[in-house]
């Protein structure tokens, strides 16, 4: 494999697709021995067809604001390789969303969903649409659109969509009720569904909950424990409530979350009242968090920092792509960090990351710590299929299973020969072979 062949060809393609071309570099730069050793991979020109999407479907979303007035947004749904089973990924509304992050998100998602064990393929979709300051019954009708634009590219065993940033339960509830009025079948294709309407317990706090196991995993391998660690979260979404929640509840001191105006640092830590509170600004709608400092006193809020300055044993990235960079990374490390663990897509840029694995930092990438979601998407599916709903405890237990398998996959490809675990390595290494293995056996097609 040329590395730098393939990506001038690709730069040249697909000009200015920066996250895009970022998260295909990681992978073939994990992958590059293994690949070499497959020479039938190279004949079946496999990196080349994997790194292109299947598919990509762009839409207009035209809808009707509050003051009557006509809005239009771009939507899309990134179908990017189902050799293992139907499209699978969320969606995700807002301002910033491109192309390129939801390329980069569907090729990740191909990973990802691959590492879960589940028979899933790689999708994301979205739009530019920013839910922030809008009204429920705007939220609706945007969705509504949304779903008129993409219903037909759909369904149970073709493209299950899910949730992302900006799309939790009630967007997915109205998407899903739209989708189901165009297609007049109730099939269950969307996950991260209403529980009256076939969707699974334990989804909501799935990517948290599985973040937190495979951290424990991880410590684990260390020979340590999670108890009495101090973390710092980024977020306040559903991913850091689901993680703030569980690590929380195994005894660790969660000190920080954060929003687009900056952090909190909290150090007598978050309990079950502060975290009940996240989901309370969440659904304000106005997208801060400084409002905590004024509820919680010994709390500060910190405008337009991040909370990577904090010295934490254990840092959970679990906002959005690239937010936290090399600078972060050294100002982590310097403060004695033990271990970073991306919850959030491609949380950490390419010099962080170098930084953690130069300096021996435990790091692990999203697409193995966040793999409970999706995983759990999986089993809400399953469910579906059968036309039954397995309680909290079965969804978990699955979900731990899950979770475990993940750290061993990364286990098995990742241990460097001073001993060091490179789950970057091990993550990409365990899904590429299960996607490329697919692909070698469905032909080339
Ligand atoms: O990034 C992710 O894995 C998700 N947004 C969840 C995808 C899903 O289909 O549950």
């Amino acid at each position: 494999m040329d590395i730098n062949k393939l990506m001038s060809e690709l730069e040249a393609k697909h000009p200015g697709e920066k996250e895009y071309l970022q998260a295909v570099r990681e992978v073939l730069l994990c992958v590059q021995d293994v690949y070499n050793q497959h020479p039938e991979f190279e004949r079946n020109k496999i990196i080349e067809r994997m790194v292109e999407p299947d598919r990509i479907v762009t839409f207009r979303v035209t809808w009707i604001d509050d003051k009557g007035e006509v809005q239009n947004n771009i939507g899309y749904r990134v179908q990017f390789n189902n050799a293992i089973g139907p499209y699978k990924g969320g969606i995700r509304f807002h301002a910033s969303v491109n192309l390129s992050i939801l390329k980069f998100l569907g090729f990740e998602q191909t990973f990802k969903n691959a590492l879960t064990t589940l028979p899933m393929g790689g999708a994301k979709g979205g739009s530019d649409f920013s839910p922030r300051g809008k009204s429920d019954r705007e939220i609706m009708r945007f969705c509504q659109a949304f779903m008129l634009g993409l219903w037909k590219n759909l369904g149970p065993d073709r493209d299950v969509p899910a949730g992302d940033i900006g799309v939790g339960g009630r967007e997915v509830g109205y998407m899903y009720g739209m989708y189901k009025r165009l297609v007049n079948q109730h099939d269950g294709t969307f996950t991260g569904k209403g529980l009256e309407f076939g969707g699974s317990l334990i989804r909501p706090e799935a990517t948290g909950f599985g973040a937190l196991y495979f951290v424990q995993s991880m410590l684990k391998e260390k020979g340590d424990d999670i108890k009495g660690k101090t973390i710092a979260i980024s977020g306040f979404g559903n991913v850091a409530w689901g993680a703030a929640l569980k690590a929380t509840e195994l005894g660790a001191k969660v000190v920080t979350i954060s929003g687009p105006d900056g952090y909190i640092y909290d150090p007598a830590g978050l309990d079950a009242e502060k975290i009940n509170y996240m989901l309370e600004l969440r659904a304000s709608g106005n997208d801060v968090v400084a409002p905590y400092a004024d509820k919680f006193p010994g709390s500060e809020f910190f405008a337009g920092k991040k909370p990577w300055e904090r010295k934490v044993d254990i840092a959970l990235p679990c906002a959005t792509q690239n937010e936290l960079n090399g600078d972060d990374a050294k100002a982590l490390v310097a403060n004695g960090v033990e271990m970073v663990a991306e919850v959030s897509n491609m949380g950490c840029t390419p010099e962080a990351i170098d930084t953690f694995i130069a300096s021996r930092t435990t790091y692990a990438p999203g697409k193995a710590v966040n793999a409970g979601g999706v995983a759990t998407s999986g089993l809400e599916m399953s469910q579906n299929a059968m036309h039954l709903q397995w309680s909290a405890e079965e969804v978990d237990q699955k979900l731990h299973t899950i979770m475990s398998d993940i750290h061993a996959q990364c286990l098995k490809y990742g241990v460097e020969s001073d001993g060091y675990i490179n789950y970057m390595k091990g993550a990409n290494i365990a899904g590429f072979m299960k996607v490329a293995h697919a692909m070698m056996g469905e032909g080339v097609c």
